[in-house]
Formats: structure tokens, sequence, C-alpha cells
């Protein structure tokens, strides 16, 4: 399953950041800004779901900002950053927000994660978990996080949870279980009829029938636990 994930927010909230540590494990303390838009790759396996996660990352620099609504749309995964140390990177994460809302108006898969980075400088941090929490609430946002991409704190955890919210989301569970019943129900009569032609030598079939519907049920609580 192929993804595409962008990260937005005011400049040196530490987008960049935070997708070198994800893919590349290394940070650099220099600043760089992004001028237009990187695309990185990384392939994920989660509750045995194969993931190939297409990184955007996005310019937050506002002479840089009216390129970005190019590179927004179809986005399935948007995660909206701040700096915790920066109350005015928060106040701006609506305008974010909007706008990938309003680039992705067609969408109906598209989820939403408040990440409050640079929480390695707790001392200085003006933007507290409550008031991030909040905003999610109130946005219906399905995930908010604290990371310090410097400490490499959470990063993983960010992505693996916003990921499992996107399957849990948009792979029906129910729709997977349905569609097994159905099949398991055609497989039955099948091997039923099978098994009245073949009554007397059919031990075999009789245990490939328990093992489908063994598989069946691994299926189906992979399907749920998801
Ligand atoms: N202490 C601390 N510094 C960080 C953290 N993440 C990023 N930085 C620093 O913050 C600065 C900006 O980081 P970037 O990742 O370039 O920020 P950005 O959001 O990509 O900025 P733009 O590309 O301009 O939009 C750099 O000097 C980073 O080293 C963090 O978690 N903790
Ligand atoms: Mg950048």
């Amino acid at each position: 399953m192929k993804l595409k994930v962008i990260l937005v927010g005011n400049s040196e909230v530490g987008k960049t950041s935070i997708i070198t540590q994800y893919t590349n494990q290394s940070f650099s303390e220099d600043y760089i800004t992004t001028i237009s838009s990187d695309k990185s790759f990384k392939k994920i396996e989660i509750n045995n779901k194969q993931m190939q996660l297409e990184i955007w990352d996005t310019a937050g620099q506002e002479q840089f900002r009216s390129i970005n609504t190019i590179f927004m749309k179809n986005t399935n995964i948007a995660i909206l950053v701040y700096d915790v140390t920066n109350s005015k990177s928060f106040e701006e994460l609506i305008n974010w927000y909007n706008q990938v809302n309003d680039c992705n108006q067609n969408s109906s898969d598209l989820i939403f994660a408040v990440v409050g980075n640079k929480s390695d400088l707790y001392e200085n941090q003006i933007v507290n978990k409550e008031e991030g929490e909040s905003f999610c609430n109130k946005y219906k946002i399905d995930l908010f996080q604290e990371t310090s991409a410097k400490d490499f704190e959470c990063i993983n955890k960010l992505f693996n949870d916003i990921l499992l919210i996107y399957i849990n989301k948009n792979i029906n569970p129910k729709k997977e279980i349905e569609n097994n019943n159905k099949n398991n129900e055609n497989e039955g009569i099948d091997k039923k009829n099978e098994k009245n032609v073949n009554e007397n030598d059919n031990n075999d079939r009789t245990q490939s029938i328990s093992i489908d519907k063994k598989s069946f049920l691994k299926e189906n609580t992979n399907s749920c636990a998801c």
C-alpha cells in the first residue's frame, strides 16, 4: 500500500529534522531552510501490512509557502508540526490545517496528526501538552504527539501510531470480515460437496477444511486487532 505523508508547519519547527531522523536516523544542529519541497521514501510493515511511504517535506518560510499547495494534493496523512518553545508556530497551526484541507477537498481518507516538536527544550516550553491536545479535540485530529527530533524521542512512535490509525480508519475491518465470511461460506459449501462425493477417502480434505478455518480465524483476529 502506497501512502503520501506530508509535514507542514512554520519555519524552523523541525519538519526536515523529523523526516531525517525517521528515514536516516541522523540529526543536524545546522539550520538549512527548505526552499521548495523534498520527497523521501520509507518502507515499513505495520500489522502485517506493507506500507510504502512517500514523505513530503515542505517549506515553512513565508516567501516559499505558496508553492506548497502544489504538493499538498492527494495527501493521505498530514502531520502538522509546531515548536513547543514558539507560540506563534502553534497559533498558526490552524492555517496549515485549513490549507491542507482546502487542497484535499475530494479526499475521503485524509487524516491528521499534530506534533509539538523540540520537547528536549522543556525548560523553555511555552506551549504545553494540554494546549496541543485541546487543539486536537477541537478539530477532531486523530493524534497528538510531542517529539524531539534532536533526541530521537517518539519519532518512530509518531509514524507507527498514525499509520495504525490510518489502517484502522481506512481499511474497513468490517468489510474484510464480511468478505472473509462470504468466501468461507462458499468454500464451506464447495468443500462439503467435495466431501460428499469422496466421503470414504478424504481425511486430508477434512484436515484442509479445518486449516482453512484456522487461517480464516487468524485473518479475522488480525483485522480486528489492527
Ligand atoms: N533542540 C532541538 N532542536 C531542533 C529539533 N528539531 C529541529 N531542531 C533544530 O531546529 C532548526 C530548524 O530545524 P528544521 O528541521 O530545519 O526546521 P524546518 O521546519 O524544516 O524549517 P523550514 O525548512 O525553514 O520550514 C535546526 O537548527 C534544527 O537543528 C529538536 O527536536 N530539538
Ligand atoms: Mg525544512
